[in-house]
């Protein structure tokens, strides 16, 4: 049993959490600040996204200077305090490393000694595509050669087939862990290893002996860190591969399966409904196949996602059972879960009305891209509402007030406007809010062995409304239930009558609208 097994780690995107400065962009200082909150809720791991030097063509996810904080969220010596204060309320924090790519901006990039820190070429050698539209091979004009970017011509890839570059990255983490933090979120960490003449970047055929490498290079003789990989594109026996212990490569992978399920298979903006037995196939077989060795991350939502309560549930009417029906389904299954800033107040998604309103580079430059192809701008902008990026971005509402407590300057992003009724302050004045679900579910987790090393069942397979799965560890069992329509529903689950303990909701297997339970026997 590993302590992460029984953790729940929160995620913080700096710039969207709290502004300590007044200049409209939220900073380390803003999360010192905070550190009560996240104590209240009780979780066991911060994982913050970048806050390293960077030009932000990607929000940080394109660095210019591994070993130093930006001027905008802070210096060493606040992260210092930072990292203190969490270790201080017996938190940990996982940093961002995003070591697939670096900026262009980083020195690296422009040193003709590191010319093969990169991948140059004179002429492409594949028509790989970048994540963020348009061709991943750009023209220097400097040099005549190209460079590969899978994400913005702003972030070239690292050649990890270079020796160099995967030391100077070992030591880069040796020297965060030195400082005092725990461990990392690796940004699509399964990119890597690239073989250009077959075409392969994911899960490429170095992959595993470069995370092993630096697994031992970096983790080995140092103990209760966590590594989790982030990997879009990972099957349930790759990530079997990566996340068996046996092996040392990644703790935990963080997978995408479920959150494509409402996608078409070539484009995220294919927008197509979800059908909840699909859900369940797909939690079911990670479940399943992560069983006996390995280990799932679990989560609905990060600063890549739509809000949650927008996407699976209901932002209107139901907006409160809905974000604690969620919260209970996914807390409750096997594996560590992750909650992202918002989610437990039950954020929702923005009310963007004109292109003017986002930020984030993969909208905009698709909406550049499909509106010069010919399609119409107001569909275009119908699909960035619904699985825009920017939506998980806006503040972090903290109170009713003015830009929601967020900052007293102009926000970087708009504030949702409706902060005056969803905000943490009232959150936390009321003992049935989506944010007390949330802390009671973590504490769930920390006091029953049950739910953080039980085994799962998933119950009612093809049912189209009901999400039901049971758990069970030594003679101790759990039955879990989340109504995913705007219905009363009554469930019928072999050899459970409703009338055991009741852990959440009332006992009885009828479900209100957008209802969760759970109970104990
Ligand atoms: O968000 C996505 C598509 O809509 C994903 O493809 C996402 O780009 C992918 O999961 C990788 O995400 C990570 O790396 C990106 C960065 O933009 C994301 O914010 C980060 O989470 C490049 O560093």
């Amino acid at each position: 049993m590993s302590w992460f097994q029984s953790a729940v780690v929160y995620q913080i995107y700096p710039r969207s959490f709290a502004d300590s400065d007044g200049d409209g962009i939220g900073d380390l200082g803003g999360v010192i600040g905070r550190l009560d909150y996240l104590a209240e809720l009780g979780v066991d791991v911060v994982w913050l996204s970048p806050f390293y030097p960077s030009p932000q063509d990607d929000n940080g996810y394109d660095i210019s200077d591994y070993q130093d904080v930006d001027p905008v969220f802070g210096t060493l010596e606040v992260f210092d305090e930072l990292l203190a204060g969490l270790h201080a309320r017996g938190m940990k924090l996982v940093i961002d490393l995003v070591v697939n790519h670096t900026s262009d901006e980083h020195p690296w990039f422009r040193d003709p000694a590191k010319r093969d820190w990169y991948w140059w070429r004179k002429t492409p050698p594949n028509d790989w595509r970048s994540f963020f539209s348009g061709p991943a091979w750009e023209l220097d004009p400097e040099s005549g050669e190209y460079y590969l970017h899978l994400f913005s011509r702003k972030q070239p890839d690292l050649n990890w087939e270079n020796p160099e570059v995967r030391e100077a990255i070992y030591s880069m983490m040796r020297w965060w862990l030195d400082r005092g933090v725990d461990g990392f979120r690796m940004d699509v960490i399964n990119l890597i290893s690239k073989d250009l003449a077959t075409g392969v970047y994911f899960n490429g055929p170095r992959i595993h002996e470069f995370l092993h490498e630096m697994h031992e290079a970096v983790f080995e003789g140092r103990s209760g860190l966590l590594a989790v990989g982030e990997m879009p594109n990972v099957s349930v026996e790759e990530a079997r591969l990566y996340t068996d212990p046996a092996r040392r490569e990644v703790d935990m992978v963080f997978q995408f399966e479920h959150v494509a399920l409402d996608q078409g298979p070539d484009s995220k903006w294919d927008i197509r409904a979800l059908e909840l037995p699909a859900l369940k196939r797909s939690f079911g077989r990670w479940q399943a196949g992560l069983a006996d060795v390995g280990w799932n991350s679990l989560y609905w939502d990060n600063h890549d996602q739509p809000r949650a309560v927008s996407r699976f549930g209901d932002d209107g009417e139901h907006r409160v059972a809905a974000a604690k029906m969620l919260a209970t389904v996914l807390h409750l299954h096997r594996g560590t879960p992750y909650v992202y800033q918002g989610e437990e107040l039950g954020m929702t998604n923005a009310p963007f009305n004109t292109i003017e309103d986002f930020r984030d580079i993969e909208s905009l430059n698709h909406y550049a891209e499909a509106v010069e192809g010919g399609a119409s701008p107001d569909d275009v902008l119908l699909a960035l509402r619904k699985m825009g990026r920017d939506n998980a971005r806006t503040p972090m509402q903290w109170t009713s007030a003015r830009h929601a407590g967020f900052t007293s300057g102009e926000p970087w992003i708009p504030v949702n406007p409706n902060h005056a009724a969803i905000n943490a302050e009232a959150a936390v004045a009321d003992p049935d809010s989506v944010f007390h679900h949330y802390r009671r579910l973590i504490e769930l987790r920390h006091s029953l062995p049950v739910i953080a090393r039980g085994d799962f069942t998933m119950r009612l397979p093809d049912d189209e409304r009901v999400y039901a799965f049971t758990r069970s560890l030594d003679g101790e069992e759990l039955l879990v239930l989340g109504n995913f329509t705007g219905d009363p529903v009554v469930v019928e689950i072999e050899g459970w009558t409703g009338a055991e303990e009741a852990l959440i909701g009332s006992p009885g297997l009828a479900l209100g609208p957008w209802e969760g339970k759970a109970f104990r026997r």
